[in-house]
């Protein structure tokens, strides 16, 4: 996979991108990412990237010019997916990611100030994404947050010790708690069950901790996740205070 991103922040990418699973896709070649300054597609003496929005307002907007001729030079005679990060954009969920994962390019736009200019979204844009309803200053931590979730899909990418499949958000349901040594920290003990070896026991109780955390932290999830009649009628009989 090759990514590039089109940034007026490109430092910001540095520490994140020579870390951990990112930084291992990288060297195992299983993802090249390039990141392109906007300012160096910019024409004028100056190399000023935004300007003032056309009916006023406050900030700035900015302009097509440096955008079209960084996307144009990176994607060359190429189709290739041209995603602006953008809280007006659809919400990153991990279908999205899946689907993202499967794309051998993309291009990354990181928006800034009041936005960009419209002309960009309609004619050079193929889809938004927003990482979640708050404001960040910049597309730079969500091209970030993005480009692992992407990367830690693609095979390779996790060690023996992960598994992409095995996190929360696949089944549907939150993590079940982990516990490791030791098994008695300031008195506070792992729970037996954990140490018994009884692996349906073990497999039973993470089940129902994760239906239980689920209800408790984000009950939205449980209508897409996948309970049994029986698991369903234990969460409609737990107490209210829970649900
Ligand atoms: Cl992609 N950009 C900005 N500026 N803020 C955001 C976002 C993106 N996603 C959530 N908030």
């Amino acid at each position: 996979m090759r990514i590039d991103i089109v940034t007026l922040f490109p430092d910001m990418f540095s520490g994140p991108f020579a870390e951990s699973i990112i930084k291992r896709a990288i060297d195992r070649q299983l993802v090249n990412i390039a990141i392109h300054n906007l300012r160096d597609y910019t024409a004028d003496k100056h190399h000023v990237v935004d300007d003032y929005p056309y009916g006023g307002g406050p900030g700035m907007v900015l302009k097509p010019e440096p955008l079209f001729a960084a996307v144009e030079a990176i994607k060359g005679e190429e189709e290739v997916p041209v995603i602006l990060l953008t809280p007006q954009g659809r919400l990153l969920r991990q279908e999205v990611v899946d689907e993202l994962a499967s794309y051998e390019r993309m291009v990354l736009i990181c928006g800034h100030y009041e936005g960009v200019d419209e002309r960009v979204r309609e004619h050079l844009v193929s889809d938004e994404i927003s990482i979640g309803d708050y404001v960040l200053s910049g597309g730079e931590p969500a091209a970030i947050v993005l480009v692992d979730a992407v990367v830690r899909q693609l095979p390779g990418a996790l060690g023996s010790e992960a598994s992409a499949s095995g996190g929360s958000h696949v089944t549907g349901l939150l993590q079940h708690p982990q516990y490791t040594h030791p098994q008695v920290y300031r008195g506070w003990e792992v729970p037996i069950v954990l140490l018994s070896g009884n692996h349906a026991q073990i497999a039973k109780w993470r089940r129902e901790r994760s239906i239980m955390r689920t209800l408790r932290q984000r009950p939205d999830l449980l209508e897409k996740a996948e309970l049994t009649p029986e698991e369903k009628r234990r969460i409609r009989e737990q107490p209210v205070k829970l649900r």
